[in-house]
């Protein structure tokens, strides 16, 4: 078979069991064309995307602006390495630092690199500012924490499906509950050798836990008093998923003038990646000011792919995007809607237990037990009825369409979850 003859689904579909690991157990759908809020499948069916790629396709699938700056890139300069300097990575970083107001930031490719390398640059601080013992440096993360796949980054997971016989694991990481400040206190004012905090400003994969007001600016404030850094993992809720700029949106200052957040925090390290790029090319980056990030020198971290020409230049104009089209704006009020909408459905339904987001990163708990099949269930039907959506667990199904999606779109969403659902 030419890979130019068209597929079946099903044939797509087997020839991943037979030749690709089985290291995801996708939706049985198989998609070939993205636009907007919408995708295809082969047979040509349409669907509205509820998954966005995990929250990477904010901008919407295929934006023309971004699959035209990365074009223009690729026929001009894909790669130099940073052997040497090229003409887009200086004008990116200045324009991604002006718009997250941060000094510095340092270029890579996936989220876990990014978190990979934060976690690197808040111990070297930790060793040549705070004066911590070398190899002394612990990091306090959350329970039910997701912040990648390498063996340092699922050292401190608790999810045994991602650590179980990944072993050994990395020391130096404490792990405290989720949204409890007394914790947070706890872990940092008995141990000098804290080197910094780590937290997703809305735990995505745990389920889509939004905090309790203002848990995130407390912890701040903790981190302050212990001399620890605040490290933002904002690779999903950043880029205005939310329904601001970054769930932190420590800088009302940001590109974006029509955030429609409040500014909580600004962390002293701020991960971004996914949407980063809008799901046109693997982009990722660490933002920090000077007095840390200048513990960096040359020859101590690096990448092949990171900062190269086409990142920035896909880089800057989804971020243009997101500035020039108020997504965050758009997001924040299409969520209310969202939230609005089907918390009163859920109060007529027994199905639904509860709705719970932010923006448009939102989950319907659903009244069944971690291990049942009842959301899997749900969203199979909910495919058969032109909208993709996954299962976080068992009970639970994220709901995170591109930031794009118009009201009417919305709307229409929304009676297809609520027919699906009031189906079973
Ligand atoms: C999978 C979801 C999971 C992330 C945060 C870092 C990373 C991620 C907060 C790493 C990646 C992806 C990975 C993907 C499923 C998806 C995910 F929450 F977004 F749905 F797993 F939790 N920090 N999240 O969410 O970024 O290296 O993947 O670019 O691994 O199954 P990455």
């Amino acid at each position: 078979m030419t890979v130019l003859e068209q597929l079946t689904s099903q044939q797509a579909i087997e020839l991943e069991n037979k030749y690709g690991a089985h290291n995801y157990h996708p939706l049985p759908v198989v998609l070939s064309k993205g636009e907007g809020v919408y995708v295809w499948d082969v047979e040509g069916k349409k669907y509205y995307d509820f998954l966005s790629a995990y929250s990477a396709v904010n901008q919407g699938h295929c934006h023309p602006k971004i699959v035209n700056a990365l074009v223009q890139q690729a026929q001009t300069l894909t790669l130099t390495s940073r052997a040497f300097y090229n003409d887009m990575l200086g004008k990116y970083e200045q324009f991604a630092c002006n718009f997250f107001g941060f000094d510095k930031l340092l270029p890579m490719n996936t989220g876990a690199e990014a978190v990979e390398t934060a976690l690197k640059i808040a111990r070297k601080w930790a060793y040549e500012i705070k004066g911590i013992d070398e190899n002394e440096a612990e990091i306090v993360v959350c329970e039910n924490n997701f912040h990648g796949r390498t063996t340092t980054i699922i050292s401190f997971s608790n999810d045994e499906n991602a650590r179980k016989n990944f072993g050994p694991f990395t020391k130096g990481f404490v792990k405290i509950e989720y949204d409890n400040i007394q914790a947070l206190e706890n872990a940092l004012q008995n141990n000098r050798n804290i080197a910094a905090f780590l937290v997703e400003p809305i735990q995505g994969e745990a389920g889509v836990y939004v905090p309790s007001e203002g848990y995130l600016s407390a912890a701040k404030k903790l981190c302050e008093k212990y001399n620890v850094l605040f490290i933002a993992d904002e690779v999903q809720t950043g880029i205005a998923r939310t329904g601001r700029l970054l769930a932190t949106c420590g800088n009302c200052s940001c590109a974006d003038k029509n955030c429609s957040g409040t500014p909580e925090v600004k962390p002293d390290i701020l991960i971004l990646g996914k949407a980063l790029s809008g799901g046109a090319y693997p982009v990722s980056a660490v933002f920090a000011d000077n007095h840390i990030m200048n513990v960096i020198k040359p020859g101590n971290h690096g990448s092949t792919f990171g900062g190269n020409p086409i990142a920035a230049a896909v880089a800057m104009a989804a971020l243009e995007v997101i500035r020039d089209e108020h997504l965050a704006e758009n997001a924040d009020k299409l969520g209310r809607i969202f939230r609005e909408e089907l918390s009163a459905f859920a109060e007529n339904n027994d199905l639904v237990k509860l709705i719970r987001g932010k923006g448009l990163l939102n989950a319907i708990v659903i009244n069944d037990t971690e291990e049942s099949e009842t959301a899997w269930n749900i969203c199979l039907k909910l495919r058969d009825n032109g909208l993709l959506a996954k299962p976080t667990h068992g009970n639970i199904i994220r709901f995170a369409p591109p930031l794009v999606m118009t009201e009417i779109q919305l709307r229409e969403c929304i009676d297809i979850i609520k027919t699906t659902i009031a189906s079973f």
